[in-house]
Parts: C-alpha cells; sequence; structure tokens
C-alpha cells in the first residue's frame, strides 16, 4: 500500500534524493522547504515521472505558527503521514568559539533543533491517531563527536541525538518507530551554505576524499523504513570510506 512520507528540506541534496527514493517506490509525499520554485519543480518531475501525488508546502521550519497553520491545514486525506523525515538543517560558518558569529549561532539551533521540534509536534497528532508511524531525524556524526571550529553545529546535533531518544522512549507506547540516521561528509549544497556561497572553499570541504552521496543517505533512509514493523535501527552512523568518525580522515595522497 501506498505510504505518505513527508520530507522537510527535500528542495536540495539529501531531502531532494529521499524524495525522489520514496517517490520511486510508489509513495505519495509530502515535501517542504523555503524555495517555491524548486518545491514546483520537483513535485512536477515526480508526479508526471512516476504517477505518485506530491504535496508540497512552502515555510521556514524556524517559524512555528507557519509550521502549525501549514499542518493544521492538511486535507484530511494528506493527515494520515506514515513517515516523517526531519532532514531540514544547516550549519552555517565554521569558526572559532570566540569569532563565531551570534546569528548563526541562533539560526542553527533555531533551524536543526526548534524546526525539528515543531514539525515534530504538529505532525505527531497525526501518526498516534493512526497508532503507528515512523520518524527519521536526520542527526551527523557531528552530533556524536565535536570538532574544532564545529561547536554551535555539533551542540545542535548532539541536541537531535538526544531529542530523538527521548521521542523513542515516550512513543513507545503509541507505536511509532523513531531512528536517527547519523552521516559523514555528504557532497550536497550543505558547504555552499556553510561558507554562505563561497563556492572555493564549499568545494575544498570534499579535497582528496570521495564523501558520500545524497543517494548513500536517501538508501540507508529508505532501508531503515522498509524494515518490518516490529523491527526498528535506533541509531545509524555513516561515512565514506576515507573518513572515520569527524576528524580522521584518508585523504588521497
Ligand atoms: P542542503 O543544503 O543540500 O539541503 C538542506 C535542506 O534544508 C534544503 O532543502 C533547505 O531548503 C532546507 N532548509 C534549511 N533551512 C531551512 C529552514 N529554515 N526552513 C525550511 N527548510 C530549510 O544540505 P543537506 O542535504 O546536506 O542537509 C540535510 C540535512 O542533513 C541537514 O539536517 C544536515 O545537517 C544533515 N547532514 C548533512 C551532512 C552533509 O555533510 N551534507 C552530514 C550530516 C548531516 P530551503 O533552503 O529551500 O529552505
Ligand atoms: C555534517 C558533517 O562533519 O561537516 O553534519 O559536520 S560535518
Amino acid at each position: 500500500m501506498n505510504k505518505i512520507v513527508l520530507i522537510t528540506g527535500a528542495t536540495s541534496g539529501i531531502g531532494k534524493a529521499c524524495a525522489e527514493k520514496f517517490a520511486a517506490a510508489k509513495h505519495n509525499l509530502i515535501i517542504t522547504g523555503r524555495r517555491q520554485e524548486r518545491l514546483d519543480e520537483l513535485k512536477a518531475t515526480l508526479e508526471t515521472r512516476l504517477g505518485i501525488a506530491v504535496l508540497s508546502l512552502c515555510f521556514d521550519v524556524q517559524d512555528k505558527a507557519a509550521v502549525a497553520a501549514a499542518f493544521e491545514g492538511l486535507p484530511a486525506e494528506w493527515k494520515k503521514i506514515s513517515i516523517l523525515i526531519n532532514n531540514a538543517g544547516l550549519a552555517l560558518g565554521k569558526d572559532s568559539f570566540e569569532n563565531a558569529d551570534i546569528q548563526d549561532w541562533e539560526t542553527m539551533l533555531n533551524t536543526n533543533v526548534h524546526g525539528l521540534l515543531y514539525v515534530s509536534k504538529a505532525v505527531l497528532p497525526f501518526m498516534i491517531e493512526q497508532k503507528a508511524g515512523h520518524i527519521i531525524n536526520l542527526g551527523s556524526v557531528a552530533g556524536k563527536e565535536v570538532y574544532e571550529n564545529g561547536n554551535v553545529y555539533c551542540a545542535s546535533k548532539f541536541a537531535v541525538d538526544s531529542i530523538t531518544k527521548a521521542m523513542r522512549i515516550d512513543l513507545l507506547k503509541h507505536n511509532i518507530k523513531v531512528t536517527a540516521v547519523n552521516p559523514g561528509a555528504v557532497e550536497t549544497e550543505f558547504s555552499l551554505v556553510r561558507f554562505k556561497g563561497a563556492t572555493a572553499k564549499a568545494a575544498a570541504a570534499y579535497d582528496g576524499f570521495t564523501p558520500l552521496t545524497a543517494m548513500d543517505i536517501a538508501q540507508t533512509v529508505f532501508f531503515c523504513a522498509s524494515l518490518p514493523p516490529h523491527v526498528c535501527i535506533n541509531d545509524l552512523s555513516i561515512t565514506c570510506i576515507q573518513q572515520a568518525g569527524t576528524y580522521y580522515f584518508y585523504k588521497n595522497q
């Protein structure tokens, strides 16, 4: 049976690859992001190519009222969400604690932590009503080990790690699975955003090794979502073969 899969941050990178992967398996999708034109383009492509239904919702996950309004206003048939992929997120800057920008810190915490909480709170009543659901949070290896100049980005992903664990415990009674997928370096728009459009600096983030692709992560998320109803992957970390943890890389000589 086709499920409804909600993917936040589907306009780029891992979220977009998840949309393609779940659409290919004939699931219907709710895709979100702030860039309406990218949402429109993805919806048109997936509906035409794969014959699935796609609903796009354009909002900023930092905006609590906008998040609540988007989900309260869903047509009844779209409220039967089976899988929520909390993917929208970003890093801003990679500076030593004393030099980092406070506004960047706030944006990361508001997006990666508050945004994930707002969306989860809005969607959970639909899953509780169905007595089933699966929440998959995009954490990071940066939520397992802090690295130099990673400070508040790492803190935001440590928060995702603990929120995921807390959700899993509290939602046991509702038959809702909660999974964290924690990638190492994945080549997406992540570094371009982190370095605020500085293309050379962003590209240099992947110098000397072959990073994961967005589709590698989408396949992993899809795997977690495809296991039998009684099985829940709790926590899955994944890196490319040239990375171990957050700071060990074996780069091309
Ligand atoms: P991208 O920059 O390619 O994609 C980020 C997505 O998040 C975009 O669709 C963007 O949409 C959305 N987003 C960002 N801020 C907001 C916001 N305020 N409101 C709504 N949507 C927002 O990066 P990735 O695909 O790499 O990142 C996806 C997730 O994976 C993030 O949580 C990231 O922390 C995590 N991750 C990434 C890794 C990597 O190396 N790339 C490694 C580990 C984890 P729009 O701009 O249209 O709003
Ligand atoms: C993104 C991976 O190592 O750049 O979460 O922080 S890293």
